[in-house]
């Protein structure tokens, strides 16, 4: 007899085997071209001509690790959207690894715990008080836990609920609540729009990882073919700028900047509207100061760059992104709230995953500031970004094992 989980392993181990051999077959490709490059340079050399090879840094590419639980239920998750083995990429798996390994510590005080506590035995009034707590403890917020205790509350009313049955409840209640404001918004997946000019204004509080997610946005973007350009108008911190140009060089996307002391934030966005508009570019990612001391100076920092966007680019599509770093838990929630009362913001940029206990906190900046879930960040590394995607979000923070 086979089972379902039989079938799963069979599923995930094709799938393996088949990436194994793309993998193989890739690397025999690059070493062939390093052979052919390395023969060229040769023959360059020998014409004694002087060559000016770009020293371009190498992004990694991430290989393939073992037929393990994690390999497995990343290409579970891939399976239940409806993917094909033959669609399933090793960025794909390496990244839903991350996200799994991020959320370990937030997953960690859930189910984990619950799991345990409940052994067998269907939920009880008592097991819910027990969630509660667990949801709170990750961040949740005390909305979105009310919200999910008193619809499995009603579920225990009318039916006895098993420990797996009510996790998968959870699962869909927690989802629920995450796709409401990415439902509103009425677009799934926030992606620049072809023919027009799309800026998007990274803000939020120092630290956050504002300069960082705006590097890995730039080589999303351009590794995606939209036209891309970057502009430097965090001009409080004098290192932004270096940081930034670091990043651009790593995705070939130029950096507009101003290096002139106190330089108008303003003004550089300007200057970059400008290259914009001259080089057809598809998307302006703008890095903005993030100094809480001086917030009223911040928000009318923002009100002015947008004044400037709106006048010289009154068709463009602006995307105000607040960044947010999860590890912060409720006070990242306090600063969603006090920048959506002044910023006008349309979503949200949750970074740092990687190692915190409170991932949950997603899902208080859905429920409390109605903000799109747009991106989430897992990393330092360039591609340790990606467009959210509540379904694989909420598996990873609810994973079973
Ligand atoms: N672990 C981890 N670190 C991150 C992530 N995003 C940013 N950082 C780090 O957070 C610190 C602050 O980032 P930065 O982009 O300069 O923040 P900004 O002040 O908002 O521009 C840097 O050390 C980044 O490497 C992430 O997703 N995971
Ligand atoms: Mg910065």
């Amino acid at each position: 007899m086979t089972t379902e989980s039989d079938n799963s392993r069979e599923w995930a181990a094709q799938a393996y085997a088949l990436l194994k051999k793309r993998q193989e077959q890739q690397k025999q490709e690059l070493e062939k071209q390093e052979q052919q490059k390395q023969e060229l340079e040769k023959q360059e050399q020998q014409k004694q001509e002087l060559i000016d090879i770009p020293n371009e840094e190498k992004i990694a590419e991430p290989e393939l690790g073992e037929f393990d639980d994690n390999f497995t239920w990343s290409a579970m998750v891939l399976a239940a959207q409806g993917k094909k083995i033959n669609q399933i990429s090793i960025d794909e798996i390496d990244w839903l690894t991350k996200l799994r390994r991020g959320l370990e510590e937030t997953r960690k005080g859930f189910v984990t715990e619950l799991l345990d506590k409940l052994g067998d035995d269907p939920l009880t009034p008592e097991s819910l008080d027990d969630l509660e707590t667990l949801l709170i403890r990750a961040d949740v917020g005390i909305d979105s836990t009310d919200k999910v205790i008193s619809s499995l509350r009603t579920k225990l009313n009318e039916e006895v609920v098993g420990a797996e049955a009510g996790i998968k409840f959870l699962k869909q209640e927690l989802k629920l609540i995450i796709d409401k404001p990415i439902k509103n918004s009425g677009s799934d997946l926030l992606v620049p729009q072809k023919g027009k000019l799309n800026v998007w204004l990274l803000v939020g509080v120092n630290g956050v990882g504002k300069t960082t997610t705006l590097g890995k946005l730039a080589y999303l973007s351009s590794k995606s073919n939209y036209k891309t350009l970057i502009a430097a108008a965090d001009t409080f911190r004098a290192a932004a700028v270096e940081q930034l140009k670091v990043w651009g060089d790593r995705s070939n996307v130029d950096v507009i900047s101003n290096q002139s002391k106190n330089a108008d934030p303003a003004a550089v966005v300007f200057d970059a509207i400008n290259s914009a508009k001259k080089r057809n570019v598809d998307l302006l990612l703008v890095d903005t100061a993030g100094r809480l001391q001086t917030k009223n100076n911040l928000m009318d920092e923002l009100a002015k760059i947008k004044k400037i966007i709106d006048k010289k680019v009154p068709d463009a599509i602006v995307e105000s992104l607040l960044v947010l770093d999860a590890s912060q838990g409720q006070n990242g929630l306090k600063q969603a709230k006090s920048f959506a009362k002044s910023a006008d913001l349309s979503g949200a940029i949750i970074t740092k995953l990687d190692g915190t206990s409170r991932g949950g906190v997603s899902l208080a900046v859905s429920e409390e500031v109605n903000l799109p879930i747009r991106f989430i960040g897992a990393g330092e590394g360039i591609k340790d970004l990606r467009p959210f995607n509540s379904y694989e979000f909420v598996e990873a923070m609810l994973a079973d094992k």
